[in-house]
């Protein structure tokens, strides 16, 4: 009988997370660093791709001021993506389309904030996608996202 010959071995593809960030937080470094610190989106992002690699991830990361596009997104990620990483910034507090778009992909999703926005205005209290996420990390800086994607990777297995 003919033996088998072993296939040679490929290195895995890593598996992919989206990670979305919303309004006005391409303005991260740039404005209003009392609030939000002086680290910018592009070293954040930098900083989960290096993450992303130990865990054996990979990050897409994207910013938009819009909501729908944020929702065309959140709806495409399936089946590129594996999970989601999300700050919606302030549609967090007003938007249930990004929150359906969320429940809809059924995609593990954790929702990150930069600051605590449980100890801030009384608006920003309510988070709408918070709910329909595997849970939600806020007030730790930039550090939110990379404990986010630790938490993310964590549930992915
Ligand atoms: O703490 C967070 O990550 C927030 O999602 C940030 C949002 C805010 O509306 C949420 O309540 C909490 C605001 C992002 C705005 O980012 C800026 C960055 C620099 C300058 C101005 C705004």
């Amino acid at each position: 009988m003919p033996t088998k010959k072993a296939k040679p071995s490929q290195p895995s593809a890593a598996r992919a997370v989206l990670v979305l960030h919303g309004p006005n937080l391409n303005m991260l470094g740039v404005r209003e660093p009392g609030i939000y610190g002086h680290a910018t989106l592009a070293s954040i992002d930098s900083d989960l791709a290096t993450l992303a690699g130990q865990l054996g991830l990979s990050v897409t990361c994207r910013q938009s001021n819009h909501e729908g596009q944020l929702v065309d997104w959140i709806q495409g990620a399936r089946p590129g993506f594996v999970g989601i990483l999300i700050n919606p910034a302030a549609y967090t507090h007003t938007s249930v389309a990004v929150r359906d778009a969320i429940a809809a992909t059924g995609l593990p999703t954790v929702e990150v904030h930069l600051s605590n926005i449980h100890a801030r205005e009384a608006f920003r209290h309510h988070s709408y996608s918070a709910a329909v996420c595997v849970g939600q990390i806020a007030g730790f800086g930039p550090e939110s996202y990379l404990l986010g994607l630790r938490a993310l990777a964590s549930r992915l297995g």
